[in-house]
């Protein structure tokens, strides 16, 4: 008997593990820095699995990506790195101006032609991995220093 229970409980565990892949990265947007300033990047997660789950970094072979966040201090509003956002069941995690956000650092200028690849951990879900496209106004604005 409780061998068939244990055959049960795999079979569901089996089905479960599946359900935690589901999270989606879209509505990327990328804003270059002007100069040296550090780029930014806004976006929305969906998080379509059924635990919680945790965005622990942001990786791309073309920049350093930090996750950052906005606080009040006092009466100021400040950026704060942080080392993970939450991602809740059923709920989109919105990346915006003023809120949760990416922030780019370092962006190799050798690949001004080149989208931006961006891997996206998590705690428990598989890693995501796009490209996102750098905009034509930074490239605009580089033709200035011809
Ligand atoms: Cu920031």
């Amino acid at each position: 008997m409780s061998q068939i229970i244990w055959a049960v409980t795999l079979a569901l565990f089996a089905f479960v593990v599946p359900a935690r892949a589901d999270i989606i990265v879209q509505e990327l947007e990328f804003r270059p820095g002007i100069g040296e300033r550090p780029g930014v990047i806004f976006g929305r997660l969906t998080h379509q699995g059924a635990v919680p789950d945790q965005l622990i970094a942001v990786e791309s072979p073309d920049a350093r990506i930090e996750l950052h966040t906005h606080e009040l201090q006092g009466n100021v509003m400040r950026m704060r790195r942080v080392t993970g956002f939450s991602l809740a069941p059923g709920e989109d995690l919105l990346l915006t101006s003023g809120g949760h956000h990416l922030m780019v650092f370092d962006l190799l200028r050798k690949q001004d032609k080149m989208p931006l690849r961006l891997t996206f951990r998590f705690e428990n879900a598989p890693a995501v991995t796009t490209d996102i496209a750098v905009p034509a106004k930074a490239e605009a604005k580089r033709h200035h220093h011809h």
